[in-house]
């Protein structure tokens, strides 16, 4: 019973760990002016880390493009 409580535990700390708000393109905890600038470097081919380009896509078209440019940029405009 100790090992299944370990398990839950270390699960749920992964889980809280592993979260990110959405458009947090750097992985700093904060979506910000920095993840807009990212994201664009991304849509115009510019240098980038793999795991950048996996949270930099927000529709879930399977393409990182102006569409979720647009909606980084209108996400951070009205939080
Ligand atoms: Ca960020
Ligand atoms: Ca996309």
């Amino acid at each position: 019973m100790k090992h299944i409580k370990n398990i839950i535990l270390i699960l749920l700390l992964f889980v809280i760990a592993s979260y990110r708000p959405f458009g947090d393109i750097n992985g700093d905890y904060r979506v910000s002016i920095t993840d807009l600038v990212i994201l664009h470097r991304i849509t115009l081919g510019m240098e980038s880390t793999p795991l950048q380009r996996l949270r930099a896509e927000l529709n879930g078209d399977g393409v990182v493009d102006e569409l979720d440019l647009k909606i980084l940029r209108t996400y951070t405009l009205y939080k």
